[in-house]
């Protein structure tokens, strides 16, 4: 089986596994686990921000994000199809009583004028606004980078109006690698930055949420009041300090991977799918018809993936997969298209 349904399918590497057995470990609830202090002093850095907090999902590092950020009732400004509006079961309404705003992009990629057309001048019937969560890579927009330059003016347009920034980078070494930077580079303009290790990094389990050391002093009973004090995290912690050391510069490979494969699929007939559009490790597939059945032919020719729409497939590429051809994916699609 080749396994595209996403990066979070890697499973631990060798070393991983050595260095979990190996963890010397404490109470993380009592701050005692040596390895989890360790990886949160290192992601800090790795982040360039004061301080960082061990999350288990990226869901719960951008919810502390938010409930640390928002009083109730404040105003949250996301792409409309942002993981944290899509796919994190109405946690700004339900844990930060925030509201919510969307706001429309062509490509995933908030602008300074775009968050200026959304902004309201005060006025007594209008909420707080508070903040704005930008998505980098941003995952429905099929692994698209916003880039420093950009990113760094919506960030001094958004501070310059009272708000602040957060950044969810669930695949920010991804934007990072593509752009030729080091993470905190890419994070420079956020207040607070989510990123997980558990997707292309290869750690079991592991997201790391970094801001200032005030922020992040907050955030730590916000990750206890969801539950997320974990006691001998220290097992967890020593996958994700090899995530972070040594797995960022080999997310070159999954991106060549996922530009292949696109440009294999762009020939098959019955399939849209614009190479030039794949940026990072997602490939988005647009077909002329159903999604769903094709997806489970495609599981009967040995490859596994999702949609990310009714007509559209979502390819990601990783780590175990990085010794597949681009023409296996294609011969799979072709003889699922031909069923
Ligand atoms: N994304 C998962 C699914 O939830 C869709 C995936 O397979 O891509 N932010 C972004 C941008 C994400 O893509 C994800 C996970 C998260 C946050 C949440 O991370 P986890 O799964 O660790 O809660």
């Amino acid at each position: 089986m080749i396994d595209l349904r996403s990066d979070t399918v890697t499973k631990p590497t060798d070393e991983m596994r050595r260095a979990m057995a190996q963890a010397e470990v404490g109470d993380d609830v009592y701050g005692e686990d040596p390895t989890v202090n360790l990886l949160e002093e290192e992601a800090a850095v790795w982040l360039g921000k004061e301080a960082a907090l061990l999350v288990p999902t990226g869901t719960m590092g951008n919810q502390v994000a938010v409930m640390t950020h928002c009083l109730p009732g404040d105003e949250v400004f996301v792409e409309a199809e942002a993981h944290l509006y899509w796919y994190e079961n109405g946690g700004i309404a339900r844990l930060s009583l925030a509201q919510p705003r969307q706001i429309q992009t062509a490509d995933g990629r908030l602008t300074p004028e775009l968050l200026a057309a959304a902004l309201r001048p005060a006025n007594i019937h209008y909420t707080t606004a508070r903040l704005v969560c930008v998505e980098n890579t941003h995952n429905r927009a099929g692994g698209r980078v916003q880039r420093k330059a950009d990113f760094d003016a919506l960030a001094s347009f958004a501070h310059a109006q009272g708000l602040k920034v957060h950044l969810d980078g669930a695949r920010l070494a991804n934007a990072a690698v593509a752009q030729g930077l080091s993470l905190a580079q890419a994070a420079e303009g956020a207040d607070s930055v989510m990123c997980c290790l558990s997707k292309g990094l290869c750690a079991p389990v592991g997201s790391v949420l970094a801001g200032t050391r005030e922020y992040i002093d907050r955030a730590r009973k916000g990750r206890k009041l969801l539950g997320g004090g974990m006691r001998q995290a220290g097992v967890l912690a020593a996958a994700g300090l090899i995530s972070i050391r040594s797995l960022v510069p080999r997310l070159a490979e999954d991106h060549r991977l996922a530009k292949a494969i696109a440009e294999e699929l762009a020939q098959l007939p019955g399939v849209v799918c614009d190479p030039a559009n794949v940026e990072t490790n997602m490939v988005m597939v647009d077909l002329d018809r159903p999604a769903d059945p094709v997806v489970r032919t495609l599981a009967h020719e040995g490859l596994l993936c999702g949609t990310a729409g009714p007509r559209r497939i979502r390819l990601v590429t990783h780590r175990d997969v990085a010794g597949v051809h681009a023409g296996e994916v294609a011969k799979a699609f072709a003889a699922a298209l031909s069923q």
